[in-house]
């Protein structure tokens, strides 16, 4: 893949030189520093398009998943195609307004997802931002097409099968499909669902072209290390490169519908690219239980799952858990022509081959004393409990297990 990485010519950007560049399109990803946003950035960029991203203000980094495609303007200024930009996710509509006038974009994406299902047991008001956002960014987009009539924008919004809940007839738990009934089982759900709801709305009251793309669990060797895919694809490498003893899993029957999130990408920017706007499913058409995805890693890299995986039975306590969501995509692949290029078994070996890699890293650090053992061993203690405390409700507590494991690494 192209990216914008070639070599920084010296002097381009000054008199004589080489003229602007010509795009073909502007879009702005809102969320651009997630696993979805990273790879829909790439595939923009190939495709021509300037891209301008936002990412939520932090002190630390965050913009690890696009550091590869960042060109700095004051090297480079013309080959630069992707800007970013820091927003805080609350500001208003008239500052969202703002950078929607100075941009000028034909595509809005709003991945904004600065939450986990998980996350909202322990803080139940902060889902609410999914929603918020949504709606400020879907008002910025509607006045900006009223005052400037640049009616031609479209817009996506990134939902999730949260929305749905389990749903089960007699022959057993029913693939969702854009006509399923909404029935969300976590509060990250119902404000997925108000999101849905804003983007039908200012599509029918205001006739935007605003899309909505239900997406069931995206995945990819960028996952963050909290969701179940990357913990224990993190814990694999790491156990194999002899940094972690021990893999803690909770709901291990708990079944999704996992696909990657560079394929599911492209089912966002088909959408956007039809005569009229529409909602549509994206997902495998199959559910695999966390069980099979350790399995398949672990049998992956020749070691022995039963040597290391330990059920905590503390980590599945999600008041309203859901046992398994899958998708129906027949929609987006009759419609858009969109087809999933990765598989479950291949979409596992990808994130561990990634994590095998960062083990390696970590592992030279720790040989040649920049990381001592210790510290390492923490670190994987830390990760593997940060993963916990994540999926508990009410309060986090060590468990019996963490205790056994914290005591056995103070002898
Ligand atoms: P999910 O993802 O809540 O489906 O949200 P997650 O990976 O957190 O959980 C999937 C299932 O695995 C069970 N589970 C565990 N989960 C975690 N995190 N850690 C564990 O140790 C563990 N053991 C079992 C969970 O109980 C759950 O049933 C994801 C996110 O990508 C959302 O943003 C997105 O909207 C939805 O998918 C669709």
């Amino acid at each position: 893949m192209a990216t914008q990485n070639d070599t920084p010519k010296s002097g381009s950007g000054t008199k004589g030189e080489a003229p602007p560049p010509q795009y073909s399109k502007v879009a702005l990803i809102i969320g651009i520093a997630g696993q979805v946003g990273s790879y829909l950035s790439e595939f923009l960029l190939d495709k021509g398009y300037e891209v301008y991203g936002m990412s939520v203000r932090s002190s630390n980094f965050n913009t690890q998943r696009v550091d590869h495609i960042y060109i700095n303007p004051r090297n480079n200024a013309h080959n630069v195609r992707m800007k970013l930009r820091c927003s805080i996710l609350t500001d208003s509509s008239l500052c969202l307004r703002r950078w929607i006038d100075a941009i000028s974009p034909d595509e809005v994406y709003n991945l904004a997802d600065q939450y986990e299902v998980a996350v909202s047991l322990e803080t139940p008001e902060y889902p609410d931002i999914v929603a918020t956002v949504a709606f400020r960014l879907l008002e910025a987009v509607r006045s900006h097409v009223s005052v400037t009539g640049r009616s031609h924008i479209r817009y996506f919004q990134s939902g999730s099968s949260e929305v749905f809940g389990p749903q089960s007839d007699k022959s057993g738990y029913l693939r969702m499909n854009e006509k399923s009934q909404f029935h969300p089982w976590s509060l990250y759900g119902v404000s997925k669902c108000a999101a849905h709801w804003y983007t039908v709305y200012y599509r029918e009251a205001h006739g935007l072209f605003a899309c909505n793309g239900i997406l069931f669990n995206p995945e990819s060797p960028r996952q963050d290390w909290n969701f179940v895919t990357r913990k224990i694809t993190r814990a694999v490498g790491r156990i194999k490169m002899g940094l972690q003893s021990k893999l803690f899993l909770g709901n291990l029957l708990a079944s999704r519908d996992w696909g990657f999130a560079g394929d599911y990408m492209e089912a966002m920017w088909m959408m956007l690219q039809q005569g009229k706007p529409d909602d549509y499913v994206v997902g495998m058409g199959e559910s695999h239980t966390v069980d099979e995805i350790m399995m398949t890693a672990f049998e992956y890299v020749g070691l022995e799952w039963r040597d290391y995986v330990v059920y905590d039975n503390e980590i599945p306590l999600r008041p309203a858990g859901v046992d398994q969501l899958r998708g129906d995509a027949t929609k987006a692949k009759e419609v858009l022509g969109w087809k999933a290029k990765v598989g479950f078994e291949k979409l596992v070996e990808m994130m561990v081959d990634e994590d095998i890699e960062l083990a390696k890293r970590e592992k030279v650090l720790v040989d040649t004393g920049y990381i001592d053992v210790c510290n390492s061993r923490v670190l994987g203690h830390f990760e593997e409990v940060r993963s916990q405390i994540l999926c508990r409700y009410p309060a986090p507590s060590f468990s019996d297990a963490e205790k056994e494991l914290q005591a056995e690494e103070s002898r």
